[in-house]
């Protein structure tokens, strides 16, 4: 495989294994050259820790990319997640939109919901900058909830096909060519990972682990371009990058010290060996 150096924009969560902490191993793991635009620096993620520290990075952005630029450095992927402000949404659209290669794959996780609710510091504002990010997007990987609001369509706990396909249509027309659902599950047993691409839907299902944990919609999306960016075909990826978190959540359950994210360094050895 050719040495490939991508970029992932996302915040650093000093504690909590999610964003960045998650994304920079997973990837390096997956043998590509890791670069780094953190958005924020937070004490801990936002999901359950009480008075986290938040450190707002968008003002550093225009800086960093015009010295990038002035370096001629160029990135085969770009994938971003967790973001700080509004105006650094717009900031890291005209980065997908002018610092990728030819042939450069920008991939959006919209990072932003779960169950039903956006995180703590994210508005109504703040979903509609990341509609207009949809449309600079080769690939989107949002969760159900995510879907939702930048779809404009009602949450349900439980849902069947039509509902999942009405919701992939509208999200399609905000521009992403292919979208990954992930967490679509038609029974309480199992859930799975949608990829739909021109209005056609191919659906992986796996069973579902009760307990779930904190940062898994960042496991997935840095296992999902680590396998791509291994030559792996976009269904591929969405298959590994699903074993691989739900070996990830196995691997967490029955600790109870460990409720704010998932063990994924158990489990990069598997993830490696899905690769070959
Ligand atoms: O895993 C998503 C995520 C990333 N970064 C921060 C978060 C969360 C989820 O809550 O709070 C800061």
């Amino acid at each position: 495989m050719a040495y490939k150096k991508i970029l992932t924009i996302q915040d650093i969560s000093c504690v909590g294994q999610c964003s960045l902490t998650v994304a920079l191993p997973i990837l390096s793991a997956c043998g590509l050259e890791t670069c780094i635009l953190p958005s924020a620096v937070l004490s801990t993620h936002t999901a359950g820790f009480d008075g986290f520290t938040f450190r707002d990075l968008t003002d550093d952005m225009p800086e960093i990319q015009k010295h990038w630029q002035k370096e001629n450095i160029k990135f085969k992927a770009i994938y971003t997640g967790y973001l700080g402000s509004v105006k650094q949404v717009g900031y890291v659209q005209n980065i997908l939109d002018t610092m990728g290669t030819d042939d450069c794959v920008r991939i959006v996780d919209p990072a932003m919901a779960d169950n039903g609710k956006l995180y703590p510091i994210f508005h109504d504002e703040y979903v509609a900058a990341m509609r207009g990010l949809c449309a600079s997007a080769d690939i989107l990987i949002p969760n159900i909830t995510e879907a939702c609001f930048l779809a404009n369509v009602e949450y349900r706990e439980s849902y069947d096909e039509s509902y999942v396909k009405e919701l992939l249509d509208k999200l399609a027309k905000l521009g992403a060519k292919t979208i990954v659902l992930t967490g679509v599950g038609y029974v309480p047993e199992n859930t799975g990972v949608i990829v739909y691409e021109n209005g056609s839907i191919r659906y992986y299902e796996h069973k579902k682990i009760s307990k779930g944990c904190h940062g898994t919609g960042d496991i997935y999306a840095s296992a999902f371009t680590g396998a791509l960016m291994n030559d792996k075909d976009i269904f591929e990826a969405a298959k590994i990058a699903a074993d691989y978190t739900v070996k990830c959540i196995v691997n967490t359950q029955g600790d109870a010290d460990h409720w704010y994210g998932a063990k994924f360094e158990t489990a990069l050895r598997d993830l490696m060996d899905m690769l070959v």
